[in-house]
């Protein structure tokens, strides 16, 4: 038998990953060294050797197995090589599941991955038991384990970075919430990028649920699923009067007037009409639906679940109204970090004034083509990326602005002449200004209070006048 605790673990980027990562080694007894190219210094002051720089796949063919963070690049050669050379590689999540013995909800996806975590988390957090979330959420999944209060429940939201570098996931209840163009700066194409999501499914099998959206192209794998013996469910946007309607488990069933969020239970439909939601935009109304099946298969009662979704105002900087300044609304949606999000937003308005740009990781922009000309009335253009951005508006005949901050982004945009909202909406990472997309957000917020304040002021003086 192999004795396991002489084995020598290797840990590649110390962010909150390789952090988790450390610790969790440590508290079981195993030694482990850390690698990462960019910190001067382990974090935290960890009590591990620390290597510093550029990876090199000699030095990491000296270990047994490696535990690589989410945001390294999986075909990074030095891995590659290392992997070759029959050396045990994977993410945080592999090494989780060997310990974690508690059925899992796994939701992936392009967009809408973390608020429908977020609801899902909530409505059964008030089963016994409770439920914890973590994954791309934000909470490493290692930091789950807790030997002191075995929970019942464990919600994960999973990127394909950390799905890529998975063997073994079995989620009980897994979601595809949709497949859009991103992080073509990590994956070697599209391709790529959708078979790691698709690991989510390969050991589903019978007893398991998977929730498909409804369009076509995942006939092939609702049939292969449901051979396994696999619950398939489908959702999706769909017309009152499409017989199809009556095939789906959840979703937004659109009339001439009206829109109506539904899920089953019980065996019944549960209808919400979608004005009855405090969250905006048809796509974070489907995201409800789906929380909402996922709270239902799992026992949460309707009135709960009715209850979360008429009250739910959304998460921080996805699509959120901050307040009216300056007689403009002004609407935070910063996590969108790629053209499909920003595209979802935009339609969410007849009109408005666009705040646009910033890494763009190598997307096609002119996606948004369509829906720039239908709903923006001006742009403003901020960020490093800005040719890309400039060059999509002008080809779609939007007038616009560039601004060298968010402050002037929205000076510029409050003195727009019409009271048109106003939509920091980026279709673009954050990292070429901020650290993240929720800085991106706040200095977004900062900027209207300070916009607030001279309206005030001004106000005062005129009043004194
Ligand atoms: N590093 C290298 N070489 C590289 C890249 C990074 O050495 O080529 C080092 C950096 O110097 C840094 C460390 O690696 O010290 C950072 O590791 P990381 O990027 O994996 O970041 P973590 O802090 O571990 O955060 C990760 C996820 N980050 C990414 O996937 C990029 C977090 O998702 C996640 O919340 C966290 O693990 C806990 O699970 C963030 C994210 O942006 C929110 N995700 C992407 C998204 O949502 O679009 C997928």
């Amino acid at each position: 038998m192999t004795n396991t605790r002489a084995q020598k673990h290797a840990i590649i980027g110390m962010g909150k990953t390789g952090i988790s990562i450390a610790h969790f080694l440590l508290r079981q007894g195993f030694s482990c060294e850390a690698f990462d190219e960019n910190l001067k210094k382990p974090p935290e002051d960890l009590p591990i050797p620390f290597h510093r720089g550029a990876l090199n796949s000699k030095e990491l063919q000296a270990f047994d197995r490696i535990w690589v963070s989410p945001g390294i690049r999986w075909s990074l050669p030095a891995l590659q090589k290392t992997r070759h050379a029959g050396i045990h590689m994977q993410g945080d999540l592999s090494l989780f599941l060997e310990y974690c013995h508690t059925p899992l909800i796994a939701i992936t996806g392009t967009n809408g991955k973390t608020t429908a975590t977020q609801i899902i988390q909530t409505l059964l957090e008030t089963l016994p038991g409770g439920c914890d979330m973590g994954g791309n959420i934000g909470t490493p999944v290692l930091d789950l384990i807790r030997q002191d209060k075995p929970i019942r429940h464990i919600v994960l939201e999973l990127s394909s970075f950390q799905l890529e570098r998975c063997d073994a996931i079995h989620p009980r209840w897994a979601v595809m919430l949709n497949i859009q163009a991103d992080h073509a700066d990590m994956h070697d194409s599209d391709a790529a990028y959708l078979a790691a999501k698709l690991r989510l499914f390969t050991h589903q099998g019978m007893g398991d649920t998977a929730m498909l959206p409804m369009d076509g192209k995942w006939n092939d794998l609702s049939q292969s699923l449901t051979t396994r013996g696999v619950q398939v469910h489908r959702f999706g946007q769909i017309s009152e009067q499409d017989p199809a309607a009556e095939t789906l488990v959840a979703g937004i069933l659109n009339s001439k007037k009206r829109h109506i969020l539904f899920w089953h239970q019980d065996g019944q439909r549960q209808n919400i009409h979608c004005q009855d939601i405090p969250t905006r935009g048809l796509h974070q109304h489907i995201n409800l639906a789906v929380a909402a099946q996922a709270a239902a298969d799992f026992g949460v009662s309707s009135y709960v679940i009715r209850e979360a979704i008429t009250s739910f105002r959304g998460l921080k900087h996805r699509l959120r109204l901050l307040g009216n300044v300056a007689k403009h609304d002004w609407f935070d949606d910063s996590k969108a970090t790629n053209p499909a999000a920003a595209k979802a937003a935009l339609a969410s308005f007849d009109q408005s004034i666009w705040i646009c740009g910033g890494l763009r990781k190598g997307l096609d922009l002119t996606v948004l083509s369509n829906t720039i000309r239908a709903h923006v009335a001006h742009a403003i253009v901020i960020g490093k990326d800005k040719k890309a951005y400039i060059q999509l508006l002008q080809s779609s005949g939007i007038r616009y602005t560039v601004a060298n901050s968010m402050e002037r982004a929205v000076l510029i945009a409050a003195a727009h002449a019409s009271q048109l909202p106003v939509l920091l909406s980026p279709a673009a990472a954050s990292q070429d200004q901020f650290a993240n997309y929720a800085e991106r957000g706040q200095a977004f917020a900062k900027a209207i209070n300070a916009l607030e304040k001279q309206v005030l002021k001004k106000q005062a003086v005129e009043k004194q006048a």
